[in-house]
């Protein structure tokens, strides 16, 4: 690396790049086409690391390719700043959360300066500013106008260790994502956002990512919205006026009920054990009390013994009038479908375990041994390929569930059903559907594993929600023109978690009127979940200074959605599916034209480090800043781009930035070694140089496209030690196809080593930003491949020849070769019956 100082060339180019700010994106009068390129935003809850490196790296590599083709691009960079992690570490560390965030940014932005990531620096935005957040609070008064953002006491997840409350997104296997303490259920009124109203469409429209996002993404948010199709019915309930609704994905087994069974936890229990004798009254509290000790994961596993307590009343089946014994029991949840099951022992596994347990009956109403139409008997065949005898047909009394205690789940002949006889599922379903809906007692419905979003916390480094809570009991909304709502002095507060939001303890801040009547009211202790500021910040990048509106419509008709959207795979549940979700609400009210917020997604694998995750916690992470100290932020960027596929884990020890570093080196060499000037005629140079520099101004851009990063580079490591080769023992350094390749190397090599790029590009002789110039056209004339003479025979005579590509495929040759006018003239309208293709040298047809 001789003569090669990464260190000043990057000293030198930052500072001329925060001179010029030339990576701004053009205003209204850009004539360009536009892409919005965008990094998930960090969270400053500490130093940056290795993954962050990697992520923004990538983002870099996009956004300069689409300079360089000619794209007007938006790349902003912004900060997540409220939230729980911040302020643990400002509680820890007993300082201020609000100097410790922007402590922290600043040292982001001074390692994002070093890294020479090319963002549009006027468009900062931290969300924990008052100019940001006062559109959070605009945003949750637009919500609560449409019905959108509504209080109600449920149980929540609460982690006894954050003293906070929980999103089910933030709880894994039952434990606190953040700190890994057990979750516990406990009743608090709080504030949620309405997401099920739109999960239909967050659903359907994930058909429009297809191919666009990752495969897996789009499968996690299907799994997560979990939408199951069947019917709710209705069932009378001795003793009680109303029904009892029940959502089955199998109605067409409502004649194979024999009990009902709700969930412990719900009203309903509480209800229907209050009208039952003193005893089912106790031995139902007793069993409510033990189920309010287990976790989710308790509850939700198969393989434990089932309990429960028959509250004994008695429910209808509406189809038949038979009476189904009423329990309650663990495995029914109180807020899934209505929190009460029409129990099918014979179909459904849980029930059938259940009703083992408890002596309940079983009463089978599908033939699993009976075909279906269009289902095709395999029959088996013995090495010779002679059929092998199944023996005797399975029979239903071998497989009779109450005797083997396998549930019968599959597709076969409802039986003892009355009407529905005969019917495969699918048409029983639908058929009974029909019957339910004439009768008034039941209908097709839909039943989803997604649940409302909620948004209060009780914490205090968040947005404060914009209510206010009347004397009289009533909740109205901050008058507009008082927001933003500012979040008072941390100074005096004590922030540490203790179940109630700190701001409560900020009594004069509390203190407001109402705005009605001016009597004093309260303000809403609560600040919002965090994820509510990053579900539309990518709005808030168009126009970060707008202190009239969250968004400009015209600026968002101009930008977004976002064209490339580019973070790590841990968001593709949470983050995506509240951004979606946001996104059609503001579709909704009419402030933008558009239904999904992120065009195309790219997630990049995580950096490793001896194969596991980098984490302080397991204290090896290296951190971002210091990875750049000794090889230079180019060699870090290249050697990341180099390490492999985006999508696929790094391992940080596989990485070689010594290697990156000889590659740069050898890189500015040659520009150094040029000797012709600017002007010279390209056309005059080695032409096997000029193929490989063509070739690669062709690939690149397919290859960025698809994210194939590593390829790229190892692409301009073959041009740069091809140019080596004839500036040492070829036609010299002062070869006009030496010039063009270390040019087409400066341009293409600003996507992953920019600094370096620039000073080649000022060593080859030009003024001006590299990282400005437009993408140099390949001459397709020099991207002809080598080509062959293929002979064409027609019935074992040769009829033709073609000059054909050395690597055709057989269908391209066949295509050719029929197209060719001798040879059609040869065929006469003959009739070709046989084709033998032997790329690249011979098609052969027969015609008899
Ligand atoms: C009768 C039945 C017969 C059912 C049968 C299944 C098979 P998914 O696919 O997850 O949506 N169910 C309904 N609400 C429930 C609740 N709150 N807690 C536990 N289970 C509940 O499952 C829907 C099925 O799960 C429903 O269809 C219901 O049982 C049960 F052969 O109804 B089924």
């Amino acid at each position: 690396t001789e003569g090669y100082d990464a260190y000043s060339i990057q000293q030198k180019w930052q500072a001329r790049w925060a001179e010029a700010d030339p990576f701004r994106a053009g205003g209204a009068d850009d004539t360009r086409p536009r892409k919005y390129v965008l990094g998930m935003f960090p969270y400053p809850s500490g130093d940056l690391h290795m993954g962050h490196a990697e992520s923004y790296a990538y983002v870099d590599i996009v956004a300069r390719f689409w300079r360089h083709r000619g794209y007007n691009v938006l790349n902003p960079i912004g900060w997540d700043s409220f939230g729980l992690p911040a302020e643990n570490a400002a509680i820890q560390r007993g300082a201020d959360p609000r100097e410790w965030t922007y402590a922290n940014i600043e040292q982001h932005k001074k390692s994002f300066r070093e890294y020479g990531s090319s963002y549009d620096w006027s468009r900062i935005l931290h969300t924990s500013d008052p100019e940001y957040y006062h559109w959070n609070q605009w945003l949750f008064q637009r919500l609560y106008e449409r019905g959108l953002a509504y209080r109600k006491e449920s149980p929540v997840n609460w982690c006894p260790n954050d003293q906070t409350v929980l999103a089910n997104e933030q709880v894994v296997d039952g434990h606190c994502e953040r700190c890994g303490a057990e979750v516990i259920k406990k009743k608090l009124t709080q504030w949620y956002f309405k997401i099920t109203e739109y999960a239909d469409r967050l659903l359907d429209d994930l058909n429009q990512l297809e191919g666009f996002w990752p495969q897996k993404v789009i499968r996690m948010q299907r799994n997560w919205i979990g939408r199951s199709v069947g019917a709710d019915i209705d069932f009378e309930i001795e003793g009680r006026a109303d029904k009892v609704t029940v959502f089955s994905t199998r109605p067409d087994t409502l004649h194979g009920a024999t009990f009902m069974v709700v969930a412990p936890d719900s009203d309903l229990a509480a209800e229907l054990a209050a009208g039952s004798s003193a005893e089912v009254r106790m031995r139902f509290q007793d069993y409510l009390e033990s189920v309010q000790r287990e976790t989710e994961i308790e509850r939700q596993s198969t393989d434990r013994p089932k309990t429960g307590v028959f509250l004994d009343r008695f429910a209808i089946n509406p189809v038949n009038g038979e009476r189904l014994p009423i329990w309650a029991a663990d495995y029914v949840l109180a807020d899934y479908g209505h929190g009460a099951v029409m129990a099918v022992p014979a179909h459904d596994q849980r029930d059938l375990d259940f009703a083992r347990a408890f002596d309940l009956p079983v009463k089978v109403v599908v033939d699993t041994t009976a075909p279906i139409t269009g289902s095709i008997p395999v029959i088996e065949l013995d090495e010779e390929g002679v059929p092998i005898d199944p023996g005797p047909l399975e029979t239903l009394a071998d497989i009779d569930p109450a005797t083997t205690g396998i549930a019968l789940t599959g597709d076969g002949r409802v039986i003892n059903s009355g009407s529905l006889d005969g019917l495969s599922k699918r048409n029983a379903i639908a058929r009974i559907i029909e019957q339910l809906e004439a009768a008034g007692t039941g209908r097709a419905a839909k039943s989803y594993r997604l649940r409302d979003w909620l948004i209060s916390r009780q914490r205090f480094w968040g947005t404060p929600i914009p209510m206010i809570h009347t004397e009289d009991g009533r909740i109205v909304p901050v008058p507009e023109d008082q927001l933003p709502l500012r979040l008072p002095d941390a100074r005096g507060l004590d922030l540490a978690p203790k179940g109630t939001s700190p701001l409560g303890g900020a009594t004069d801040w509390m203190k407001t009127t109402d705005p009605g009547t001016g009597a004093p009211a309260l303000r809403d202790p609560d600040t919002m979940d965090t994820f509510v500021d990053s579900s539309w910040y990518f709005l808030r990048f168009l126009a970060p200074n707008d202190s009239n509106e969250a968004f400009p419509s015209r600026e968002a008709d101009r930008w977004a959605p976002v064209d490339s959207y580019i973070g790590g795979v841990e968001h593709a549940i949470l983050h995506l599916l509240y951004a979606r979700f946001i996104t059609k609400v503001l579709f909704d009210m009419g402030l933008i034209d558009f239904t999904e917020p992120f065009s195309s997604l790219i997630n990049q694998g995580m950096v490793l480090l001896d194969g596991s995750k980098m984490s302080k916690s397991k204290g090896n992470l290296v951190e971002f800043a210091s990875s750049m100290i000794d090889p230079g932020a180019d060699a870090v960027r290249t050697a990341i781009a180099f390490a492999g596929p985006v999508e696929d884990d790094i391992n940080w020890e596989d990485v070689s930035t010594t290697g990156a570093q000889k590659f740069l080196a050898r890189a500015w060499r040659v520009a150094t070694d040029v000797t012709s000037d600017p002007d010279v005629v390209w056309a005059e140079g080695d032409a096997s140089l000029r193929r490989v520099t063509h070739r690669l101004l062709a690939d690149a851009p397919g290859l960025v496209e698809q994210t194939k990063f590593n390829v790229v580079v190892a692409r301009l490591m073959e041009l740069v030690n091809a140019t080596r080769k004839v500036i040492d023992t070829g036609a010299g350094p002062a070869d006009p196809a030496v010039r063009e390749a270390a040019e087409a190397t400066a341009m293409i090599l600003d996507l992953f080593a920019p600094h370096l790029a620039e000073e080649m590009w000022e060593i080859l002789g030009y003024d001006g930003f590299v990282g400005l110039v437009p993408w140099r056209t390949a001459d397709a004339t020099l991207l002809v491949e080598e080509s062959v003479t293929a002979v064409v025979q027609i019935d074992g005579k040769v009829r033709g020849t073609l000059q054909v590509p050395a690597r055709i495929d057989a269908a391209e040759l066949e295509r050719l070769a029929r197209a060719d006018e001798k040879v059609v003239r040869s065929l006469a309208g003959r009739e070709i019956t046989r084709v033998v293709v032997r790329p690249p040298k011979v098609v052969s047809f027969s015609t008899h």
